[in-house]
């Protein structure tokens, strides 16, 4: 498969529109239902700014979004519709229900938002998301996306490569993996509040090196054309579309290059049953329930709309080299 990246130095790329990029995207949006409910050309800008947030980062990713391109190696599955996508997740910062990230999120400020870039790499700091996005063009990515939890759903992520991203802080020969860290605020997140939760805070994740380089694994920024909500991690979430869902951590703030794997939140909780590497795998069954097969969403009670499971959640081709000589039930 064919996977082209936009250029991240042409110039200006994102203050023109073209009218065939305009119609591509009307015509998921139309797919998706959205036409029609006047919310295709306004895209939605998160919980206000604070009083005094300095921050023009919303309105720099609204021009982004507009200029957005369609990427060629999207799936051309049925779209997971906007409403499941946003009401039916998991972020277990705001409780552990499907509904309570929708449900505890309304209030969520985005702004203002710090990244802080750590570890082996010559240029870190802390960057305003001015500063991250500012070099790199939107693709819509509609990609297949399966949790551990055997559903999977098909959504049109809007983002840019990682590795894009990562280049741009020259990590050195000893960055072998990179370390992730949500936010941690318990006025934001209510079960980071004291005992309401077994997870040790901040939310962790991790990817070797070159599976962060690799041009599938995307920096998401939005969703059905439109920034992120809250209880898709806004501002910032993760997309690695060949492993479960727990890997694409939400609501970043800290990116650390690092020698060692790091020690991820789901490994910490349940070593056997949750590994480092995580990619989709029919062949090797969770302890308590079996990988072969899914719930595609949309599905119901009457029609759980059950679909084989694929290899690398169907990215074998493109991912398959990264693990040529490992033994994938042993690195699970
Ligand atoms: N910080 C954080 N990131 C997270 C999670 C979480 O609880 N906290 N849940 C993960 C899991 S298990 C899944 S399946 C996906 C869900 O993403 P979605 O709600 O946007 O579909 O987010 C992942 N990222
Ligand atoms: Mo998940």
């Amino acid at each position: 498969m064919l996977i082209r990246t936009k250029n991240a130095s042409d110039p200006k790329s994102f203050e023109i529109t073209s009218e065939t990029d305009y119609w591509s995207r009307r015509r998921w949006l139309k797919a998706a239902g959205f036409m029609g409910l006047g919310l295709a050309a306004s895209a939605h800008v998160p919980a206000l700014a604070k009083a005094g947030a300095s921050d023009q980062w919303q309105t720099m990713l609204q021009r982004k979004l507009a200029a957005s391109e369609d990427w060629p190696g999207s799936t051309d599955e049925k779209l997971t519709p906007y409403e499941d996508v946003t009401t039916y997740n998991n972020f277990y910062e705001f409780g552990t229900g499907k509904d309570d990230p929708e449900q505890n999120s309304k209030d969520f400020q985005v702004d203002p938002w710090r990244v802080e870039i750590a570890g082996a790499a010559r240029n870190t700091g802390r960057f305003t998301l001015e500063d991250i996005f500012r070099p790199h063009a939107l693709e819509d990515r509609v990609y297949r996306f399966r949790c551990v939890e055997a559903w999977s759903m098909v959504v049109p992520w809007v983002g840019f490569p990682l590795g894009e991203l990562l280049k741009r802080f020259e990590p050195t020969s000893s960055a072998r993996y990179v370390r992730f860290e949500t936010l941690v605020d318990p006025e934001r997140f209510p079960a980071q509040r004291l005992g309401r939760s077994t997870i040790s805070w901040p939310y962790v994740e991790g990817l070797r090196m070159d599976e962060a380089m690799h041009p599938l694994t995307l920096m998401v920024v939005g969703v059905y054309g439109k920034t992120l909500l809250p209880q898709n991690g806004a501002p910032l979430r993760l997309m690695v579309p060949w492993k479960y869902g727990f890997k694409s951590i939400k609501s970043i703030v800290k990116i650390e290059f690092v020698e060692q794997p790091p020690k991820t939140t789901w490994q910490q909780l349940a070593p056997s049953e949750y590994g480092f590497y995580a990619n989709v795998n029919p062949e090797v069954d969770h302890p308590r329930w079996s990988q072969a097969r899914e719930r595609r969403l949309p599905n119901s009670f009457w029609d759980p709309n059950w679909i084989p499971t694929r290899k690398f959640n169907g990215y074998e081709e493109q991912v398959a080299a990264l693990y040529n000589d490992m033994n994938l039930e042993k690195y699970y």
